[in-house]
């Protein structure tokens, strides 16, 4: 019987990568060889969407064409693919925040990969290693296009998470919006020395004050992500019994209330709501 070390794959990965075998046994053993799903299609797009109650606000960026970027999910230790195709004026790519994925999927033009230019594509494929809630954004011009809406919700299912009775997930942000529910300029120069340049309009999932309904007495796990660029969030939960079970994509190693938790830009918490 053949030992396998660590130290001994490399080296025969090393012999054998000159004859081009190399790959294909490193892909048996590290779970490589997988079949790659059929990509999710992220297409970047310029349109107009209603954050403010005056009307549509033009410029907005997103992916896809229904509004807000789509909450991906995908499953712990199981493939994931997607294709960016960039549709904007502008350079993009995906960065893949808090998901520990592979260097050259991580999304860092010129560092990991080059643009996508516009009418350009790019395929991503990893397999998530941690379950949790994450998220995903552009690495270029990002004050912009993050400014301008390109933020969206990952999650990470764990196939064995208990069952709860709902599940709600947040993409809390701001938009820097004049009177007429127009962009204005994303950064104030003089913020800079301040706590940053903060939004003018504060949303959740894109909407004002969204509600959503879950079975009465239920358990509810709320995703929430901030995927704004300043703003600090405090939390309340009124009228409910809550407790936080996540940070970060990582369980919280004891229970507690959200109740004077402040989290920043990037960060995510996992909420348990009876
Ligand atoms: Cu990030």
């Amino acid at each position: 019987m053949t030992v396998l070390t660590r130290r001994r794959l490399l080296k025969t990965a090393a012999i054998a990568g000159a004859g081009g075998v190399g790959l294909s046994a490193m892909g048996r053993l590290g779970g490589w060889a997988a079949a790659t799903p059929e990509p999710v299609v992220l297409q970047t797009a310029k349109i107009q969407a209603k954050l403010m109650d005056i009307g549509q606000t033009r410029d907005v960026l997103t992916y896809g064409n229904a509004g807000m970027p789509p909450v991906l999910r995908m499953k712990k230790g199981q493939p994931f693919a997607a294709r960016l195709v960039n549709a904007i004026d502008d350079p993009t790519t995906i960065h893949w925040h808090g998901i520990r994925v592979p260097n050259k999927m991580d999304g860092v033009p010129f560092l990991v990969q080059p643009y996508v230019y516009t009418g350009d594509h790019f395929d991503y494929a990893f397999t998530p290693p941690d379950a949790g809630t994450f998220w995903y954004h552009p690495h270029c011009n990002t004050l912009e296009q993050m400014g301008h809406g390109l933020t969206g919700v990952i999650v990470v299912e764990n196939p064995n998470d208990p069952k709860f009775d709902a599940e709600i997930v947040l993409n809390l942000r701001d938009w820097r919006l004049g009177d007429d529910g127009q962009f204005i300029d994303q950064f104030r120069p003089r913020d800079a020395a301040r706590t940053g340049t903060y939004g003018t309009v504060r949303t959740a999932n894109w909407l004002d004050q969204p509600q959503y309904d879950a079975p009465a007495g239920g358990l509810a796990r709320l995703r929430v992500a901030i995927t704004d660029v300043t703003r600090i969030y405090a939390f309340h939960v009124d009228g409910a019994k809550a407790t936080v079970m996540a940070l970060d994509g990582n369980p919280v190693p004891e229970r507690f209330s959200p109740d004077a938790l402040l989290l920043g830009p990037g960060q995510r918490m996992e909420l348990a709501i009876r």
